[in-house]
């Protein structure tokens, strides 16, 4: 239908995420008839350079309330793009930004902004009645060809995730199997004897925020020591089956000031030399895939210093430390900071803006992970878009919780949708 793929409407609504706190909502309906919703994401362990989640302040939801990101969709954000052609995605995200006018999207929110740029990506894959991951490659040019995304799996939740039982945030899984299917298996498999054992020994099961378990460990060898333990009893060979990865999001216990990074549950203070060689040891003993935020997110030169030593046995990965940011990782990739970066749209604000970003790491030869946050939805986008760009990884949690296991679910369609060519 001519004129078929204009915005008719969009209209934003408050929900509520994974952790019960109210997020933003949107759906965009095209002339044609095509609609789509999305849900926006949030962070717990957030950077500081992250663009700015509108929230309301006050009393209700303990402040958390979206109902100004909201109304700035209904009331600021629908007159501009009423009428627009919503396939042109580049073209929607700029004018919102330029509305914006603040470089980390303070004046709208990037909640609001984001809601609106995913569910008119959404809106337009149902226009052109095509999977979501196709329809992002008819709209952006990526470097890479599509494909299925190695999984980094966070069965062992710790820091801001799970109550600071463990001074690191996230132990995870690598399945190193040839299809995604079998790679899901196997990480399965673990999750499900890596409970048995946490059973066996008077263990709690109980999950933290992103469905993996959150037990308390003295220090974070003895999780490593334990999925190695579940790999083996669940019939893998731990490296060359399945591998590790940490994300050690370490902005959460850096000490600016003493420029220490403070492990509380372990009780100890570590300089960056101190806390790179425990790395360079882990390595050691452990097979390590990725290490994320292994310095804090302004600690530049020990992320420098240290790179040399680490990439060779992992992959170097920049979350709080980049926030899907083109500027920064440009300075990184400068200053050979790191190997890989983190992509979570709702850093930036934008799909255009994230995808310029995971351009520009592929370019330059980086891996990237497209990332789920810690506080989740049903929306499970970031699977298309890992992937629509051929990511390297995907980040999406545990092995339970639907909000976690529903991106799964939609890598295991997409990859029986590509099986059939
Ligand atoms: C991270 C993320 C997702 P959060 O640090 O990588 O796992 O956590 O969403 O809380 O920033
Ligand atoms: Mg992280």
């Amino acid at each position: 239908m001519f004129g078929g793929n204009k915005i008719r409407s969009i209209h934003a609504r408050e929900v509520l995420d994974s952790r019960g706190n109210p997020t933003v909502a949107c759906r965009v309906t095209l002339q044609s008839g095509a609609s789509a919703e999305s849900e926006v994401p949030s962070g717990a362990s957030t950077g500081s350079h992250e663009a700015l989640e509108l929230r309301d302040g006050g009393k209700r939801y303990g402040g958390k309330g979206v109902l100004k990101a909201v109304a700035n969709v209904n009331k600021k954000i629908l007159p501009v793009l009423r009428g627009l052609d919503g396939s042109k995605q580049q073209e929607i995200d700029r004018i919102m930004c330029e509305m914006d006018g603040t470089k980390n999207k303070s004046k709208l929110g990037a909640n609001a902004i984001l809601s609106v740029s995913l569910a008119c990506a959404q809106a337009t894959a149902q226009h052109r009645k095509m999977s979501l991951w196709k329809s992002l490659r008819e709209t952006f040019d990526f470097h890479r060809k599509a494909g299925l995304p190695i999984a980094t799996m966070n069965v062992l939740n710790g820091g801001a995730h799970a109550g600071w039982i463990m001074d690191i945030q996230e132990c995870m899984l690598v399945p190193q199997q040839k299809k995604f299917s079998e790679r899901l298996r196997a990480g399965v498999e673990t999750f499900h004897a890596l409970a048995k054992i946490l059973k066996s020994r008077g263990g709690v099961t109980t999950v933290g925020d992103e469905g993996g378990f959150a037990p308390k460990f003295g220090y974070v060898e003895m999780a490593f020591d334990m999925l190695m333990e579940a790999i083996k009893s669940a019939g893998y060979k731990p490296g060359r089956d399945i591998k590790l990865a940490a994300d050690i999001a370490s902005s959460e216990f850096y000490d600016k000031k003493a420029k220490l990074y403070r492990m509380k549950v372990e009780g100890k203070d570590y300089r960056a030399e101190e806390l790179l060689a425990r790395y360079r040891a882990w390595q050691t003993m452990y097979p390590i895939e990725s290490l994320e935020d292994p310095f804090a997110e302004d600690d530049w030169k020990s992320w420098e210093h240290a790179l040399p030593h680490l990439q060779k046995k992992s992959v170097i990965v920049g979350d709080d430390f980049f926030v899907t940011n083109a500027e920064r990782l440009a300075k990184g990739i400068q200053e050979k900071a790191a190997s890989a970066i983190l992509i979570k749209f709702n850093q930036i604000g934008t799909l255009s803006q994230t995808v310029d970003a995971i351009n520009m790491a592929h370019q330059a030869g980086w891996a990237t992970s497209i990332s789920h946050r810690s506080g989740e939805t049903a929306d499970t986008t970031i699977a298309d878009l890992a992937v629509a760009c051929g990511s390297e990884y995907i980040k999406t949690g545990s092995l339970s919780r639907s909000e976690r296991v529903e991106k799964y679910n939609r890598l295991l369609a997409i990859e029986e949708e590509m099986g059939r060519g």
